[in-house]
């Protein structure tokens, strides 16, 4: 049987801006194919749960205004209004965990937000990880997060983050957070025989990909464009799921463009990776 990815939707309905996110899901799909592995695009739609989105789907989740930004508190409410639904990292490793999809590709997962100590906001995506057997490919964490504590985090709740050919946290945009990892691979075939092992534990892992060097950003210019981005925010009192869309799309608008570039970059390499990673797993 061939090897299955799973793929995120909310980054196509919420992290991107159009026609960018259309191309960049068909792109990760085509990515995913092309290392052989057959990718499995998740959603809600008209009152189920879809595992591999069609074509007609996808464009609906890219194009629709209203698509329901799904988190595992959303699940059951947005399968009960027969709406449509993009899942985050935290709803897909559910529902990826249910179909028996070993690996999952996205950009950068959810994780405690800077200035958590006031808002309590810590995305949904850490325990979903840790709670389902599902290896999570992706380029780290967003830099908009309060990296540190997000890894303090995932260490508590027993989630390995493994650098893919790296010794330092990824983060997004930067192909470098400065924070050590106490994990490394430097291929998919090791990368599989971890997570072969954690998922046989019943819980999930990160596979932390740096971002494509050519279009990767400087850690002084990303970290100049988030910190306006955060300003904004919080000018705008921007609370609870809006914050990661609103600062995503605050970032692509602060930094010409480039951010924007580089989350394709990462999303397509990570969808590869994923596929490679997916392959090796395989028994026998
Ligand atoms: N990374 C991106 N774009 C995105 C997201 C992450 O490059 O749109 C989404 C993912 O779906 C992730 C979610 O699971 O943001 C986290 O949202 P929150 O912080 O509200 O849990
Ligand atoms: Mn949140």
């Amino acid at each position: 049987m061939t090897a299955l990815v799973a793929l995120e939707s909310t980054v196509i309905s919420h992290g991107l801006p159009r026609p960018t996110n259309l191309e960049t899901a068909r792109a990760c799909e085509r990515a995913v194919r092309d290392a052989g592995a057959e990718p499995r695009t998740i959603a809600i739609a008209d009152g189920r749960v879809v595992v591999g989105a069609d074509a007609a789907l996808l464009e609906r989740l890219a194009n629709e205004d209203g698509v329901a930004k799904v988190s595992l508190r959303d699940i059951a409410p947005i399968l009960a209004s027969g709406g449509l639904g993009a899942t985050t990292v935290a709803a897909t490793v559910a529902m990826a965990a249910g179909a028996g999809i070993a690996v999952m590709a996205t950009g950068g997962i959810g994780g405690v937000h800077r200035g958590a100590e006031r808002s309590w906001d810590v995305s949904a995506d850490l325990g979903a990880i840790a709670a389902h057997p599902v290896c999570v490919v992706c380029s780290g964490a967003k830099l908009v997060l309060d990296l540190p504590k997000t890894l303090e985090a995932l260490e508590t709740l027993g989630v390995p983050v493994v650098g893919f050919g790296t010794d330092e946290l990824p983060a997004f945009y930067v192909r470098s957070s400065g924070l050590p990892l106490a994990h490394r691979v430097d291929d998919a075939a090791a990368a599989a025989r971890i997570a072969r092992a954690q998922l046989s534990r019943g819980r999930g892992l990160v596979i932390a990909v740096p971002a494509p060097e050519e279009h990767a950003m400087s850690r002084a210019d990303a970290e100049r464009a988030a910190e306006r981005a955060l300003a904004e925010a919080e000018r705008a009192g921007v609370r609870g799921a809006a914050v990661t869309p609103y600062l995503l799309r605050a970032l692509g608008e602060r930094s010409d463009g480039r951010a924007l570039t580089a989350n394709v970059a990462l999303l397509v390499r990570n969808a590869a990776v994923a596929a490679a990673v997916a392959a090796e797993m395989r028994p026998g």
